[in-house]
Formats: structure tokens, sequence, C-alpha cells
């Protein structure tokens, strides 16, 4: 129907206000229509929240009648922390039900469809459905796999250094895409890196804007338990850290880093190498939802050769280090041919300051 979209845009809009503050939950907007004028919006703010449509009735309340209720996401139909939404929209006295893609949680998958379609209330999906499923793009990925949804980060010059030969790398980028990495850690459960930046950089990797931030947990790869007691990261008043490892989790190290409130997670290794399928796995079940991989470069590349990185965001600065032994975002193996490489799709570039910004997806066959 005509104004459709712009109706499933407002409701995106809505959804999107709330993206890194409802995990595990998705972003989900609801607007509802009643002869061409809004009498009711609302959105999901925060997991254990009433779910979008609740607050859309709520306020539409009597208008509701012979209305159309536009909706980002398939209603639920599941009693989890809140009543199913499909049986608030079958007993709400809507005519049309415009959904832009179903629900891939297990419990919903297409039956809060269902509800409403056999109540007699007209339903039509996929309206704006790639715009959707983008915006719920970790939670889908969630959905499907079970694991962390991993993004990562990478700051390089022109000539693709992330740091000189010596390590040093303060600071590649300006000052903007500097800030905007805050914002993203603001957003996301996770932080991910690898014992060897803790031993080269001694990060704290906390989020310092200038308002209300939130920390994320911090996920150190650490097959051997090399953590310093002293590295910033240990420090736990601030925000929780988890060392992800293979050593003996009852050892002196161990229990001395426990002491100081690290959290250690055991999990298999493979040719000495951790299991990183395993730990996103056990990550994932402890409630990490999605994960911002600061590398460094072996990490990264790691990552990236398993497949696991789902975004690739990359901040390009305009300088050229040059060098044979400076540092590069992807270490790991050589390979011989192009053809090995790891095939992107550049989805959007942005200029953020000085630096340019690239945004991409992994090519799955
Ligand atoms: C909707 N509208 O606004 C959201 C939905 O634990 P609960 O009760 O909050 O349920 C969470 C699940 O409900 C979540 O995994 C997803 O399948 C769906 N989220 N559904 O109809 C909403 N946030
Ligand atoms: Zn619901």
């Amino acid at each position: 129907m005509k104004h459709d979209q712009e109706y499933m845009k407002l409701a995106l809009e809505l959804a999107e206000s709330a993206l890194g503050k409802t995990n595990p939950n998705p972003v989900v907007g609801a607007v509802i229509v009643k002869d061409g004028v809004i009498v009711g919006t609302g959105l999901h703010r925060k997991a254990g929240e009433p779910h979008a449509e609740v607050h859309a009735f709520n306020m539409a309340g009597d208008h509701a009648m012979d209305a159309t209720l536009y909706v980002t996401l398939e209603p639920c139909s599941h009693y989890g922390k809140t009543p199913p939404c499909a049986l608030l929209v079958k007993n709400s006295g809507v005519k049309r039900v415009v959904v832009a893609t179903e629900d891939p949680n297990p419990q919903v998958a297409g039956r809060g469809i269902s509800i409403i379609r056999e109540a007699g209330i007209e339903v039509e999906v996929g309206i704006l459905k790639k715009e959707a499923q983008q915006l719920n793009e970790r939670f889908i990925h969630n959905m499907i796999h079970e694991m962390p949804f991993v993004i990562s980060k990478v700051a390089m010059t022109l000539d693709g250094k992330i740091a000189t030969h010596t390590g040093h790398s303060q600071w590649i980028t300006g000052e903007t895409a500097r800030k905007e990495v805050h914002l993203l850690r603001n957003k996301v459960d996770g932080i991910l890196i690898g014992v060897g930046t803790v031993l080269a950089d001694n990060p704290k990797l906390t989020t310092r804007l200038d308002g209300p931030s939130k920390n994320p947990i911090r996920i150190i790869l650490d097959t051997n338990l090399r953590t310093p007691l002293n590295a910033n990261i240990t420090d736990c008043k601030e925000a929780q850290t988890i060392i992800v490892t293979a050593a003996n989790i009852d050892s002196e190290k161990a229990m001395a880093l426990k002491g100081k409130g690290v959290d250690l997670l055991a999990v298999s290794s493979i040719n000495g190498k951790l299991d990183l399928k395993n730990a996103l796995q056990q990550l994932y079940k402890i409630g990490i939802t999605d994960i911002l991989l600061e590398g460094g470069s072996e990490v990264n590349a790691s990552f990236m050769r398993e497949g696991l990185i789902q975004k690739y965001l990359v901040y390009i600065a305009p300088k050229i280090a040059g060098g044979a032994n400076s540092y590069t975002p992807f270490r790991g193996e050589d390979i011989e041919k192009v053809d090995e490489a790891v095939p992107l799709r550049f989805e959007k570039t942005e200029w953020i300051g000085e630096d340019i910004k690239i945004t991409a997806y992994p090519i799955r066959n």
C-alpha cells in the first residue's frame, strides 16, 4: 500500500535508536497508523522490558481499532520474559499488520505471523526486509549460530600498516575515528584482544566518552597465562575481564589472577592454539552476544581464516608508513595465490574526520 515504506522506515528508526541497549534481544520498532494518522509508536528499549508492540498499543488505546500495525520484526509467539505479542495483536482490533522480517528465534520462527493470520487479520511480510535484517544482524547471527557476532576493527595507514616496526601506533587515525571506536565499545558486550597486545601496549580497553557509558567485558586470549598480574586489564574495578586459556586454571598464576577478580575460561587447544570456535560458543553461553575484535595481527588472522568474523570496520588514515617490518592488521600464514584471500564485499565507505571508514562483510560460499 501507499506509504507502507515510510511508516516502516519510521519503525526502523525507532528500533535503531536502541541499538546496543537491548542485548541479547533484538531491536524492534512499531508504528500504528489509523486513517493516515500515527496513533501509536513504540520500541523495545531493554531486555526484560515490554516489547515494541506493547508500547505502541498502550499509546494508541482505542485508536488501534481497524488500524494498521507496522512492526520491524515478526511479533513474538512465546512466553519469554514478557507474554506473546502475537496474542496482543490478535486481540487489538487492528485490521492489517505489516512485518519487515520474520523472527529467526526458533521459539517464534513464523508462529507469530501464523497466529495473527489465523485470526483473520491481513498480514504482509517483507517491507524493507533487507534494512530490517541488517539492523538485527547481530541477533540473527546469534539465533542461527549460537555464537557472538564478531566485528573486526582495524585502524591502518593508506599502505595497510597498523604500527611501525617498534610497535608504535599512537596514533594512526584522527581524533574523530578514535572517538567512534569508543562509541562502538559502548554498544558491544565484549572486546577481545590477544595476550601479545596486553604485553606490548598494556591497554585498559575501557570506554571513554564524555557522557555516561558502558564498558564491554574484556576478553583476553592467553593460551599459557602470560598476562602479567599488574597488567591494566587485571584491574577489574571498572570492567570485567575474562582470560580465555588452555593452561591449568588451578595453577598458582591462575589463582592469583582470580584473586584480582579476573574470570578464567578454559578451552581446548588444537596444535597449541586455542580452539576459537569453542571459545566463542562458551562466551555466547555466558551471555556475550557481540564482540569487538581489536587485534593484534595474529589473533585477527586466526579469526579471519577460520571464518569467525562477521563484519569488518576498517579505518584508513591519510598517511603512509612504508617499511618491510611495520605491522599489518592480518598476519597469519602466507598464501601462495590471490585466490586464497578471504573474499569481502564492501558495504559502505564514509569519511570519519580526515579518515575513511570501510564497512565490509565476508562473502560466504
Ligand atoms: C517482539 N517485539 O519488541 C521484541 C521481540 O524475553 P522476552 O519476552 O523479551 O522475549 C525475547 C524474544 O522476543 C527475542 O529473542 C525475540 O525473539 C523476541 N523479541 N519480539 O514481538 C519486540 N524485542
Ligand atoms: Zn513480543
